[in-house]
């Protein structure tokens, strides 16, 4: 497997930050950092948990946090995010709450879904996150098809969809590209390249020599941008936000990343991926690269990334606590918010 053709890097004044990031950039590049600490946290404990047999399922998202952080930073609280399995911290970013997420992870009574729906597959309606499909690509289409609904409503909020890079060999991808074109829908179409779709390597799977081509083919602009610099992914991605906001249009970014961990809780990547694979993954790491930007910037030291490292701990720590005491959802809940009514009695909500 070859490395991904190179990036051209930005640059990194504190006038190029104001530029891209705006007035408040260093703000943002520390909240982002604590964003990412926590994730790499939660990463941790949830497959240490699940091979504890605490938990049934986790989808890590090591190493391409920055998507994800850069995200939450574009758009604003009335725009909709279509995930795919990673991208769990855009809602945590937005205000989700990380105790309602471990409930969910748990699959317990106080899971807004109540176990219902599969582990890392969460859903938070009052960040307009919406619940995952686990059949791959099919966020595209829906968000599609909610942003076309936005334009005929004069809503001037905008969708995100997410999926990885084996998501654009799917039927709906393509379905949803083109009609997000046809449609001049107001969506940007977020594609992940962590160059696995599990065992299978990007260049087995499309012809390709990037994913951003593929736009050619619908009318839609493609860009490629470094998914593991946060200021990049912002900044491209504040900028596709307000093209579809505006009206010009829907628009495919495609964030080059290293996928630094299995692809799930559930395969061994030493059965498939080189011996070299991970030692390449860990140079790009976006975390440490975000790190030592902040630390060159005076951001940051030695004592703040501890206590924040400490911080992120203590919140996974009690929300762990609180979800493992919560009881399992009982076999009523089965019905609840399923029916309108139920024998000619109102449902159980
Ligand atoms: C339509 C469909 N085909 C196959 C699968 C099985 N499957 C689950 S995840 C996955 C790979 C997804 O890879 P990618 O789109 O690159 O996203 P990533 O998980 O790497 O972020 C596959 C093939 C599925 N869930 N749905």
């Amino acid at each position: 497997m070859t490395d991904a053709p190179a990036l051209v890097p930005l640059d990194y004044s504190a006038h190029t930050l104001g530029e891209l990031l705006g007035p408040e950039w260093s703000d943002s590049l520390v909240r982002a950092f604590r964003w990412m600490t926590l994730a790499r946290v939660l990463d941790g404990r949830m497959l240490a948990l699940q091979r504890q047999g605490r938990i049934g399922f986790y989808g890590p998202a090591t190493g391409q946090e920055a998507v994800s952080v850069g995200a939450a930073l574009s758009i604003g609280p009335t725009d909709w995010v279509f995930p795919g399995l990673r991208e769990q911290l855009v809602a945590l970013a937005r205000g989700h709450s990380l105790t309602t997420y471990m409930h969910h992870l748990f699959a317990d009574d106080r899971d807004p879904a109540r176990g219902r729906q599969m582990p890392c597959h969460p859903s938070a309606r009052e960040v307009r996150y919406v619940s995952m499909s686990s059949v791959i690509g099919t966020q595209v289409t829906q968000a599609v098809g909610l942003a076309y609904g936005l334009k005929l409503r004069g809503d001037p909020s905008v969708a995100l969809a997410f999926f990885g890079d084996g998501a654009t060999s799917a039927n709906d991808f393509h379905a949803g590209a083109n009609l997000a074109a046809v449609w001049n829908a107001p969506v940007v179409l977020c594609c992940t390249n962590n160059q696995w779709a599990i065992s299978v390597p990007v260049e087995h799977q499309t012809a390709v020599a990037t994913l951003a081509e593929k736009a050619k083919a619908y009318g839609l602009p493609g860009e490629r941008v470094d998914g593991t610099d946060i200021v990049a992914v912002t900044s491209r991605l504040r900028s596709a936000v307000a093209r579809a906001r505006s009206g010009e249009g829907p628009s495919l970014l495609e964030f080059v990343v290293y996928r630094m961990t299995p692809h799930s809780s559930s395969d061994d990547p030493t059965r498939y991926q080189s011996a070299d694979w991970m030692a390449r993954a860990r140079a790009r790491d976006p975390y440490l690269r975000l790190e030592g930007l902040l630390r060159t910037l005076g951001l940051a030291d030695d004592g703040s990334v501890a206590a924040w490292r400490e911080e992120s701990d203590a919140s996974v720590r009690a929300a762990i606590a609180e979800a493992e005491a919560a009881p399992s959802p009982v076999p009523e809940s089965l019905l609840t918010d399923v029916f309108e009514s139920v024998d000619g009695r109102p449902a159980p909500s």
